[in-house]
């Protein structure tokens, strides 16, 4: 394919926090996501929430979707109320997550979600989450780390026959930003990889091109770090191949 894929992101509605304009929302999303895509190879088209419809015609136009790290995820999606130390929630923008996520996969777009993202694609097939990793599971260590966004935090096991380790050693240095985690996996999906301590780190849908890290590629990718760009090389690459296979049964029909 001699175009660039296009690489929808799907980023938050927040309010203004500032309060310098009264009442005023506006799209968030780090600048990381952007040049992370834009260093593997492809170009970032931001996905807000927008009428079902619409959200599709845009997607039809992607050739990938990454659901964005933000805030916790409302716990009513899981069948569970508020645990104490539940973060800052926003209801509006699961729901916009979940449409994208399901509209990218009614039409066999391939998926990564990071962080947020990543534990989102879990409750949208019917997994859970811890709510606070650290109070919920006693053998959890540590995964909200005090240094900068590119540094490492912890080592992750990656899984033999998983599509992370088609690229990756056994093991790698990942960051990690996140006080919550899968607890139930959702069925259609297998764990990519482990931390130390028993935490998924990365699932993949069994036999759909749906992947998921609890770590941000992205910023790590902020300074350039190997296996970061290895990542989202090979998530681009799946899929510019996806629509050459696409193109090739199209030519046979
Ligand atoms: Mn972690």
């Amino acid at each position: 394919m001699a175009l660039k894929p296009i690489i929808g992101i799907a980023a938050q509605i927040l309010k203004d926090p500032s309060d310098q304009f009264i009442g005023q929302r506006y799209v968030r999303l780090n600048e990381d996501y952007i040049e992370a895509i834009k260093k593997a190879g492809g170009i970032a088209m931001v996905l807000t929430d927008l009428p079902i419809k619409d959200l599709e015609v845009l997607l039809l136009r992607c050739d990938g979707l990454i659901l964005s790290g933000g805030w916790d995820i409302d716990p009513l999606l899981y069948r569970e109320t508020e645990h104490s130390k539940l973060g800052r929630i926003n209801r509006k923008n699961d729901d916009f997550f979940i449409d994208a996520l399901n509209l990218a996969e009614n039409l066999g777009i391939p998926i990564l979600g990071i962080c947020k993202g990543h534990q989102l694609i879990n409750v949208a097939h019917g997994g859970s989450l811890y709510q606070d990793l650290e109070s919920q599971n006693t053998k959890a260590f540590h995964h909200f780390q005090k240094g900068n966004r590119a540094d490492y935090s912890h080592f992750v096991f990656i899984e033999s026959d998983s599509w992370l380790s088609q690229f990756y050693p056994e093991q790698i240095l990942v960051n990690s930003f996140h006080h919550q985690a899968i607890k139930k996996l959702a069925d259609d999906f297998k764990i990519s990889a482990l931390s130390k301590d028993g935490v998924i780190e990365a699932i993949e849908h069994k036999n759909k091109p749906i992947f998921g890290v609890q770590w941000h590629p992205e910023m790590l990718l902020s300074e350039n770090e190997e296996n970061a760009l290895l990542l989202m090389k090979r998530f681009i690459r799946y899929c510019i191949d996806r629509n050459e296979i696409e193109e090739e049964l199209d030519r046979i029909d």
